[in-house]
């Protein structure tokens, strides 16, 4: 074999082995990309199953976990509490849309349907036991891919007083708290350290926002960051699973705006994915924009 033919092979593999860097670096920019948060409040790239056979808790009755079927593991946990007199079903949505996001979430009945927040803020955190839980019981769906580090509480009304008074006392044992519509009176949450997220309705006549809602938020003065979204013309349901038959009027979904923002903090906060934080904090277009009332945050 002469030099020249060297060089041919060489130069033959030198051309593979470029086509491979150039398809390399074209996968990395696509990973790079910065996450669009409108497309973070449609269903996610993961496949939803989820089981209700599960350990029995003191703190509330039935539960359902949802989880991303088709992801391996790495799974943070989300729990969710209904309001006043509310099941499961009225919170459900929240189930299939973080878990198709890659979570697992645990949606819960309380044992009583009038349960008041503390009782409500009580579910929750059994709720995160139990998902931690679920990594090493024998028989879990979701054994070995949870991490037990990476927990949020979540809830509408006094489900979401119970999640401000949850993250209160437990903020050791939480990432992120994301209230909506919240309801409790004179609620004082200066205890809250974890990253807050509070979903609210102008028009909200069952947890007005100036006497719920705003002023929790203005009580968060150590969860850093803290955001407070208010729908304009949302009722106490803009949140809830059935829009249409829960909301009094005016019923409007907004399931995409709330559904992405919820997505996007979780990712960041819970997750530590630096690439969301414009989807949180920057510029919204001006037809998300133009569908709240008020939108303030401290990042
Ligand atoms: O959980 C909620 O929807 C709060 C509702 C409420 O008005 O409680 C008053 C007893």
């Amino acid at each position: 074999m002469g030099p020249m033919s060297r060089i041919s092979i060489s130069t033959r593999h030198f051309a593979r082995l470029l086509a491979s860097v150039l398809l390399v670096l074209q996968s990395a920019q696509l990973v790079a990309q910065v996450p669009d948060r409108e497309a973070l409040g449609r269903p996610g790239p993961y496949q939803v199953a989820y089981y209700s056979q599960l350990p029995p808790q003191a703190e509330f009755s039935a539960a359902t976990l949802y989880f991303p079927a088709n992801k391996g593991g790495d799974f943070g946990g989300i729990v969710v509490a209904p309001g006043f007199i509310e099941k499961q079903e009225n919170i459900a949505w929240w189930g299939n849309h973080l878990a198709s996001h890659g979570w697992a979430v645990l949606t819960l009945d309380t044992n009583e349907p009038r349960d008041n927040p503390q009782i409500r803020a009580e579910a929750l955190m059994a709720g995160v036991r139990l998902l931690i839980g679920e990594n090493t019981r024998m028989g879990s769906a979701i054994r070995g891919k949870i991490l037990a580090d990476r927990m949020a509480v979540m809830g509408h009304s006094m489900g979401g007083g119970g999640t401000l008074l949850a993250a209160n006392e437990n903020s050791d044992a939480l990432k992120a708290a994301i209230p909506f519509t919240p309801w409790l009176p004179d609620g004082d949450f200066g205890g809250v350290s974890v990253p807050t997220l509070v979903l609210a309705g102008e028009v909200d006549r069952i947890a007005a926002v100036a006497d719920h809602a705003w002023p929790h938020y203005e009580s968060l003065v150590n969860a850093t960051p803290r955001m407070y979204l208010e729908i304009k013309g949302g009722n106490h349901f803009i949140a809830n699973s059935m829009t249409e038959n829960e909301g009094l009027n005016p019923n409007i979904d907004v399931h995409d705006l709330v559904g992405s923002m919820a997505v996007a903090w979780l990712k960041l906060f819970m997750d530590g994915e630096e690439d969301y934080r414009s989807a949180v904090f920057g510029a919204m277009p001006a037809s998300d924009r133009e569908r709240l009332s008020r939108w303030e945050f401290v990042e």
